[in-house]
């Protein structure tokens, strides 16, 4: 059963951040929404998953104003398979999502994988953004996109930010707001 998490009303749209840990789910949260974040890191007890000192069980939630009168609930949700259902849940209550990958990491593939399927499963199926967010080249972002592909998933469009960088993980946003308000006018 899947827990009810309603819309958060009125020109209020959420957004999920989803990807591996240690990709910066919690950096761009921070990124963006500075003290404007209920987190929930706790001391990480999983150091062969990943060497970080802290990591995130549950989800933690951030506000930001786009201006214009637009305003986001950014929610970042765990990256551990072990966390599947509050991802879930995350996903199927959100309008959009960044889908957050190393292009270059063996199993970024397989992951993002996974995520398109399990989102295009959901009833509602959140619209989904590719966002690259280590170093790669042209021909590095297209070889992910194409592995994708062959996957059997739908283009993806691929943005480029750094989770640390509050603009560039803005300008994802945007791509995210514009992609969506496309959609709603062809609905
Ligand atoms: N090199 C590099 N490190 C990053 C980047 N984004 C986040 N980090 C670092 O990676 C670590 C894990 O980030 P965190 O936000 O906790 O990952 P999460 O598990 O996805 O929430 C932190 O020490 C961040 O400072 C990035 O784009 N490049
Ligand atoms: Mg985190």
């Amino acid at each position: 059963m899947t827990p009810f998490m309603p819309q958060p009303g009125q020109g209020l749209m959420r957004v999920s951040l989803l990807g591996p840990m240690g990709i910066g789910k919690t950096t761009a949260l921070r990124s963006l929404c500075g003290e404007l974040m209920a987190g929930s890191d706790v001391r990480n007890l999983d150091k062969g998953a990943h060497a970080k000192e802290f990591t995130t069980v549950g989800a933690e939630f951030g506000e930001i104003d786009l201006g214009s009168g637009e305003r986001l609930q950014l929610v970042g949700s765990p990256g551990q398979d072990r966390f599947d259902f509050v991802r879930r849940w995350v996903l199927s209550a959100s309008v959009g999502a960044l889908l957050m990958v190393d292009v270059n990491d063996a199993d970024a593939v397989e992951y993002a994988s996974e995520m398109l399927t399990g989102a295009a499963e959901l009833d509602a199926a959140p619209l989904m953004i590719l966002l690259s967010c280590r170093t790669a080249n042209g021909a590095q972002l297209e070889a992910f996109s194409a592995a994708l592909m062959a996957k059997g998933h739908d283009v993806v469009p691929i943005v480029e930010a750094d989770p640390r960088d509050r603009q560039q993980m803005l300008d994802a946003l945007g791509v995210l707001a514009s992609l969506l308000s496309l959609q709603s006018q062809t609905l």
